[in-house]
């Protein structure tokens, strides 16, 4: 088969010492620690789309990367082309999982029976890549953003006719999933939001939306598609009032719909942000509800305010996220997704390879941070200690449901005499910077 990345090779760890641009500093794949190899702790997956796909336009401007499959003019052969370069570059990056939208694979042909027929073809290959390399589909999703036809939403549109057309391509990129083994499916709901109420019944826009998601899970019991399924929230972009807003929205609709039983939560750190929250609060409010499912790896920059997917490289941002993720006992059958694109001046073939680097060795560092933080326990112990005063007496009265109002009104009057304790912010985070710094 052609190599198409000739100018890098196969990616190994070297250690921190290493001068090497071209080697992992910190991610070891099978490394074990706490009993299981690193690999299998962040479950990496490549974002088809930002890796293959993404030219680097942007609203100012044409496209700018510079690829080895530029040069195949059908659509077709691009496809072909791509699809080769992905598995060789999860080779060479030692990437496990990959996730793609179906669009991102085939093209579009001139009706939905052509598109169908191209994907196929394209995902015919992808098995036997997959089988060849020993890769993994982590999830796959359908694109039901990015066509004009999708202009009022795709399960939220006002047009019937659309809708349909929205549940044909789903039902495709659902069996496109068990056809490749993927161990989950995702719903980003790209144009499922609104701009203004003065249009918009916001009510039945959500109903319908709910009705889609109900004649997905029907359809995956009755094809037998065991992958998980998972929302992705984000709260603006491309509309301004997108319904999937964070994850406690998410919870909201899926528990109100009676669909909570299907579906987890697939968290970009991206959109915590967007949504105001970080990365960590939404983990652990997704793992407080049993609704952790995977995990889209990236960063913004806090001085814009859009989604710019760059590649993670905040080790505190990694730390944390990874410090929920062990807290949560594992992100299978998830795992970390690079939802992130090279800056649009990063635009050599070698500059995606270095990009991921950054994302691994970042989050390979993170997890060697919070293992020790949390297998050292000083912030466990510190935040239950905290709440001893419920561990006993009146604490452990109200936490049995043995008390009321009128007892607590009792107590209170008794015991007005209140003393509280220093929350320790800094000291905490200063506890933090050395396991970070110190590498303890
Ligand atoms: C876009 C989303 C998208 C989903 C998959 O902002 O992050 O890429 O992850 O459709
Ligand atoms: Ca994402
Ligand atoms: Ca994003």
């Amino acid at each position: 088969m052609k190599e198409y990345f000739t100018n890098v090779s196969k990616i190994n760890y070297e250690g921190p010492n290493s001068k090497n641009a071209y080697s992992f500093k910190y991610y070891n794949p099978d490394e074990v620690i706490g009993g299981k190899p690193m690999r299998e702790h962040l479950r990496f997956a490549m974002s088809y789309w930002h890796t293959l796909t993404a030219n680097g336009t942007d609203p100012f401007g044409a496209g700018t990367m510079l690829r080895p499959w530029d040069n195949e003019n059908d659509s077709m052969s691009l496809a072909k082309a791509r699809m080769e370069a992905a598995f060789e570059f999860m080779d060479k990056l030692q990437i496990d999982y990959f996730c793609f939208h179906d669009r991102d694979i085939a093209p579009e042909g001139k009706d939905l029976a052509e598109t169908n027929k191209n994907l196929d073809e394209i995902v015919a290959m992808c098995k036997d890549l997959m089988e060849k390399y020993n890769k993994k589909l982590l999830w796959d999703t359908a694109n039901l953003f990015n066509n004009p036809r999708f202009v009022h939403g795709a399960g939220t549109t006002c047009n019937a006719d659309v809708f349909a057309y929205s549940a044909a391509q789903l039902k495709k990129a659902i069996e496109v999933g068990k056809e490749l083994g993927a161990e989950n499916y995702v719903f980003w709901g790209g144009r499922e939001g609104y701009e203004t109420l003065l249009n918009t019944d916001m009510g039945f826009e959500l109903d319908n939306f709910a009705r889609l998601l109900k004649m997905a899970v029907d359809y995956a019991k009755e094809i037998g598609f065991k992958g998980q399924f998972l929302i992705e929230p984000k709260p603006k972009e491309p509309t301004k009032h997108q319904y999937d807003f964070d994850v406690a929205t998410v919870l909201g609709f899926l528990r109100k719909y009676k669909l909570d039983k299907y579906f987890k939560i697939n968290i970009e750190a991206n959109h915590a942000t967007l949504a105001g929250h970080t990365y960590e609060h939404e983990i652990c409010l997704a793992r407080n509800n049993n609704a952790l499912g995977s995990l889209d790896a990236n960063q913004g920059d806090p001085a814009l305010g859009w989604d710019t997917d760059q590649f993670p490289t905040n080790i505190y941002n990694s730390t944390f996220a990874m410090y929920e993720v062990l807290k949560n006992g594992g992100i299978a059958p998830g795992g970390l997704n690079f939802d992130a694109k090279v800056r649009r001046p990063s635009f050599e073939p070698e500059d995606l390879f270095l990009a991921y680097i950054a994302g691994m060795d970042t989050f390979a560092k993170g997890l060697r941070i919070a293992y020790k933080l949390l297998k050292d326990g000083p912030i466990e112990d510190f935040v239950k200690e905290r709440y001893s005063s419920f561990n006993t007496g009146i604490g452990k009265e109200i936490v049995e449901g043995k008390v009321g109002f009128k007892e607590l009104e009792k107590y209170a009057l008794e015991n007005s005499n209140i003393k509280n304790k220093s929350g320790r912010q800094e000291m905490l985070e200063s506890i933090v910077n050395q396991y970070m710094l110190e590498d303890k």
